[in-house]
């Protein structure tokens, strides 16, 4: 125990094995934590007076632009590109989740996956229609959509091709952007299709809509009817401005939980169906295999998951003493309900702190206090939904799904829906280093 620490509040109380500690100790402010984490530098008594004036303190700064974009110095968060020059192929877009902290990814930064690049789409040319098995094919500008009631809810939207990486026979040592940044989490605003849906008066035997993209590939998925009047949105707006051009501008549909392809963007048509289209994209690209050699036909929920985002792969510990371990969990059935986190590769585990509030099928942040004691460790973490689903253990979760055959390429999709632990094993100095357990 750091001698500043003494007296300072209860003593440190330790929840699990190598160090971690009790949530109540972030949770109870700075006090306990004031002296014991020992990385601010002490400030000695001849510096305070003068403060030190750098060059930034004796003139005045910059002119104040129209549009703000992040500091010089944090030119590096940026997301990482799976096809830089834009060919004909996909384009994948993965986000810094590593860099970011919170709930909510900034628009400049939320991935995006594009099948055929970015439409530049005028917003006065733009219509949706919805057809098909209703009483009333309508169609809708977005002037017209802008003028009805709106809902604003938090919701991540994850690629089902999310954390591929992670069905590799071994352990590829990649950043959480590698592995987990095809998922994202904003405040979505915009109409809910129910009510257009009843505007249109669906016929009841329509238990499938088909949804398509106004892109060049008309990007297309069969989304179960009930799902549509349940709780999907036409979002208009991300994080309160419109939507981001690759995000779907000037609309796409939103439906909270299902893997990201079926979020078709730049929408244009809902039609009222009575049977699935077996697109390309629900037939052939997101359909999961399974170790027997039969696929999912569909498999619409992102179930529950959690990563660590720091300390993660790619930032190292700069020696013993208190770290917050912080990251991510989420699952598309609803609320994240607890988060345990252990610090020796799964044999402990004490529960995080979770910040609220906590919004069904959304990004949730947990954190944890942890003294580390220098020696080698393994960090993981493992979620519970309010449904009661559980992170599956790793052994569990390949025997079911099964596993690549050879490593892949950190960029392919191996598989789909990977929805086990992620681990991070620290050495002696500090490194971090992805691991199984
Ligand atoms: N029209 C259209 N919708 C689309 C796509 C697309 O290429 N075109 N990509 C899909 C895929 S594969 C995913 S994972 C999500 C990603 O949403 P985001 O780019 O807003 O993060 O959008 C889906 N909707
Ligand atoms: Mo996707």
């Amino acid at each position: 125990m750091s001698r500043r620490q003494r007296g300072d509040g209860p003593p440190l109380e330790f929840v699990a094995g190598n160090g971690l500690l009790h949530r109540r100790a972030l949770l109870g402010g700075g006090i306990v934590f004031a002296g014991a984490f020992g990385s601010g530098a002490p400030l000695t008594g001849a510096a305070a007076e003068p403060l030190q004036e750098p060059e930034w303190s004796l003139m005045p700064g910059d002119v104040t632009p129209v549009l703000q974009k992040p500091s010089r110095f944090e030119a590096n968060v940026v997301r990482t590109l799976s096809n830089p020059k834009g060919d004909a192929r996909t384009q994948h877009a993965r986000a810094p989740l590593q860099m970011l902290e919170g709930t909510i990814t900034p628009n400049a930064l939320h991935f995006t996956i594009l099948h055929s690049g970015i439409p530049d789409i005028d917003p006065a040319q733009h219509v949706l229609v919805i057809h098909g098995m209703v009483k009333q094919p309508l169609e809708y500008s977005v002037d017209a959509l802008l003028r009805y009631p709106m809902v604003t809810r938090k919701h991540f939207v994850e690629c089902g091709g999310n954390s591929a990486p992670m069905f590799s026979p071994v352990p590829i040592q990649a950043t959480v952007q590698a592995l987990h940044g095809l998922s994202s989490c904003a405040e979505w605003t915009g109409v809910p299709l129910s009510t257009l849906l009843d505007e249109a008066g669906v016929d009841p035997k329509a238990i499938w809509l088909i949804a398509e993209g106004a892109d060049s590939l008309a990007v297309s998925r069969s989304v179960p009817m009930k799902k549509a009047y349940d709780d999907a949105m036409i979002a208009l707006y991300q994080n309160g401005e419109r939507l981001m051009p690759g995000n779907g501008y000037p609309m796409r549909l939103l439906l909270p939980g299902y893997e990201g392809n079926m979020n078709i963007k730049f929408l244009r048509r809902l039609k009222a169906v009575d049977q699935p289209a077996m697109t390309y994209y629900e037939s052939r690209n997101y359909s999961p295999l399974l170790p027997g050699g039969k696929a999912y036909k569909f498999y619409f929920v992102n179930e529950v998951k959690s990563f660590i985002t720091r300390p993660s792969f790619g930032c190292s510990l700069s020696g013993p003493g208190f770290y917050e371990i912080s990251g991510l969990a989420y699952s598309g059935t609803g609320r994240i309900d607890k988060v345990l986190v252990s610090a020796d590769g799964g044999k402990s585990w004490g529960e995080a702190a979770i910040e609220g509030p906590v919004c069904p099928r959304a990004f949730t942040r947990f954190r944890m206090p942890w003294r580390w004691d220098g020696r080698p460790t393994v960090l993981t973490s493992r979620a519970w939904d309010e449904s009661g689903a559980v992170q599956p253990l790793r052994a569990d979760f390949i025997a079911a799904r099964g596993e690549a055959k050879k490593v892949p390429n950190v960029l392919g999709f191996p598989n789909q829906h990977y929805n086990s632990l992620t681990s991070w094993g620290i050495d002696a100095s500090g490194e971090i280093k992805h691991v199984y357990v």
